[in-house]
């Protein structure tokens, strides 16, 4: 398959992925199913403009053994870039956005802009959404996620405090930006964004008013993928 934006980006190769992408020879298939964080990957697709092929969609793709062969961990997203397995969410994003420099997606590598990419990314995914997840586990009532037997309800008070700490230092770097970084809509948006939606469908989100706004702004753009919670 071949993608008009990425030979539009020719001239700013940079790295192996770009370069691939600039000779118009990226395929890329998602592996994803809605509600899971695999919709930060089609957002980032689209946001990037790339075409790409959807498999899963049913949560039957657990079940098959195509997913076991790309993830270790059979889990969703993965991604499959030009032949080469890619699994996690923020790792997948990066890499597409890095297809299209152009789109200015994500800061260069070496830049400043990168350094807080790579930040803030790490900061959402170890110091809050690992709470998130831990509570989905420990109160997953059809114990598909773990098996009932294997829960701890009573962590999710202690989740719930770890995660309101770092949701308190998003929330109040906020205050003054619209968005993560040099207060321009980037990738780490997308990462972002899917965690505070998360928060929100835990009903834990009230009390941060800036995570309210930044996603309902996040929510106004064309390609956003994030689920709407009552
Ligand atoms: N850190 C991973 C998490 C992947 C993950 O846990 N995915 C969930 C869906 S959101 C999954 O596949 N769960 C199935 C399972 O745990 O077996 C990422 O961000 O991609």
């Amino acid at each position: 398959m071949r993608f008009r934006q990425a030979r539009i980006d020719s001239l700013a190769a940079h790295s192996d992925l770009s370069n691939r992408a600039n000779l118009g020879v990226t395929h890329i298939v998602l592996y994803e199913l809605a509600p899971t964080r695999s919709a930060r990957c089609r957002w980032t697709l689209l946001e990037a403009g790339l075409e790409f092929e959807s498999r899963g969609n049913s949560s039957e793709v657990f079940d098959g053994e195509e997913l076991r062969q790309l993830h270790p961990l059979r889990k969703l997203p993965t991604a499959v870039i030009d032949g080469k397995p890619l699994f996690e969410s923020a790792a997948i994003c990066t890499a597409i956005s890095d297809l299209v420099p152009k789109r200015r997606l994500i800061g260069q590598p070496g830049t400043w802009e990168r350094a807080l990419h790579d930040q803030w990314t790490s900061f959402v995914l170890t110091e809050l959404e690992s709470w998130l997840w831990s509570t989905d586990l420990n109160t997953d009532e059809n114990g598909f996620l773990m098996p009932r037997e294997d829960q701890v309800p009573a962590i999710v008070v202690q989740n719930q405090k770890m995660a309101r700490r770092s949701a308190a230092v998003l929330d109040s770097h906020l205050e003054h930006t619209d968005f993560l970084i040099e207060n321009r809509f980037m990738v780490t948006d997308i990462i972002f964004g899917y965690t505070v939606s998360w928060l929100e469908e835990l009903g834990w989100i009230h009390e941060f008013p800036h995570l309210t706004a930044y996603l309902n702004r996040l929510r106004t753009r064309e390609h956003c993928t994030l689920p709407l919670h009552s």
